[in-house]
């Protein structure tokens, strides 16, 4: 699918120590050599119980989970939209993601001596990008206001958004949360904005907060929920700590901690919610398998996310879920009780639909 994720926010607020536990718990990761500059890229497996309980009703050689792309990109340093020091490289890693999972300090560093600011930490960051975007804006504005003067009628169009949007992020405004028309984002697309891209605030809390949060913590939620993103809370050091463990000792560990669930397999389903992404199955002999398509996807583009010519050659789908599943036992059993349905090509696949593709030839 090819979408992927950036770690973001200012340095030492425990960027690495998240993209560092969540490779360990990935299936396999693909990280560059490392250097200030050149962006760690892993890739993770999307940790899913509907396949535990597919796996439950049917035998099968094996289990194949979807997989997400998450990059380590550097601490965004303060004065980067300026292109001082290495700023722009930093902005441009920015530019080529998905989606933003924006890494907030809510531990106190020793080192630093200060409490805190997680706000006011989300407020540099923004800042910084929103300068970055204002920038490319202000460039393309230029650029279509020249070409306008002919009367040239996409010149004009495009003239009316960039200068509408302009006004906007320099009222502090992040595109995001701008009320735009979608012509008007279809517009801007070319021009990736980073303000534009959907966030997740991840409030890096203290060992002794996993569990309950904090009051920073629910800051960051506070900002989130006024600022057109999503936020979640967990403690960085311990999910570097939990990613060691076999997964029997983690559930121990976890109960100790009087935390229920990872907080890392919560953020990697969020990240992959997040970039618009949702989950289909496919269950057989063989393999059962889930498969990742794009949210609003009709099912011959989800057929051709198995094979690219299945799109073309999609005649129909037979789908049902996994309830009907538990419920009847056998895919036999759910056809018998009538829950078996057939879908054609402008069938709008649903999260969790255990699907077999009927292919033309
Ligand atoms: N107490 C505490 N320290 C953390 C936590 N996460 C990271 N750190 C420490 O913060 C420092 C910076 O972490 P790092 O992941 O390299 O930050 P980055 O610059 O954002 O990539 C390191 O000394 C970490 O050990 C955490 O959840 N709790
Ligand atoms: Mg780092």
């Amino acid at each position: 699918m090819g979408l992927r994720c950036g770690i973001v926010g200012l340095p030492n607020v425990g960027k690495t120590t998240i993209f560092n536990a969540i490779t360990h718990v990935g299936a396999e990761a693909a990280s560059f050599p490392f250097s200030t500059v050149t962006p760690n890229v892993g890739v993770v497996a999307v940790p899913e119980a509907r396949l535990e309980r597919l796996h439950r009703l049917v035998e099968t050689q094996k289990v194949i989970s979807t997989e997400l792309e998450v990059v380590d990109i550097a601490g965004l340093p303060s004065g980067a939209s300026r292109g001082e020091g290495l700023g722009n490289k930093f902005l441009g890693h920015i530019k080529e993601v998905d989606a933003l999972l924006h890494v907030v300090r809510c531990f106190t560093d020793k080192d630093l001596g200060k409490g805190p600011e997680p706000v006011d930490d989300i407020e540099v960051c923004e800042t910084e990008l929103a300068l970055a975007d204002l920038d490319t804006v202000e460039r393309n504005l230029d650029r279509v206001t020249k070409r306008a003067r002919t009367g040239d009628k996409d010149m004009v169009e495009q003239r009316e958004v960039f200068s509408k949007v302009r006004d906007l992020l320099s009222d502090g405004q992040q595109v995001r949360s701008m009320e735009l028309m979608p012509r008007d984002r279809e517009l801007l697309r070319p021009l990736f904005l980073l303000t534009a891209k959907p966030v997740l605030y991840v409030a890096n809390v203290a060992e002794t907060e996993a569990a309950s949060g904090s009051p920073h913590s629910q800051a960051v939620e506070d900002y989130a929920r006024t600022h057109t993103a999503e936020s979640l809370s967990l403690a960085g050091q311990i999910e570097c700590e939990l990613a060691e463990l076999e997964p029997e000792e983690a559930q121990v560990f976890l109960e100790d901690l009087g935390l229920e669930d990872a907080g890392l397999a919560r953020l990697i389903r969020r990240a992959y919610h997040l970039l618009g992404l949702r989950t289909f199955f496919t269950v057989g002999p063989d393999e059962i398998r889930a498969w990742t398509f794009r949210a609003g996807s009709k099912a011959p583009v989800a057929a051709g996310v198995i094979h690219t010519d299945f799109e073309k050659k999609f005649i129909r789908a037979q789908v049902h879920s996994i309830e009907d599943l538990e419920e009847f036992g056998t895919e036999a059993a759910v056809k018998g009780a009538g829950k078996l349905r057939v879908e054609g090509k402008d069938y709008e696949m649903q999260d969790g639909d255990v699907v077999n593709f009927l292919i033309g030839s």
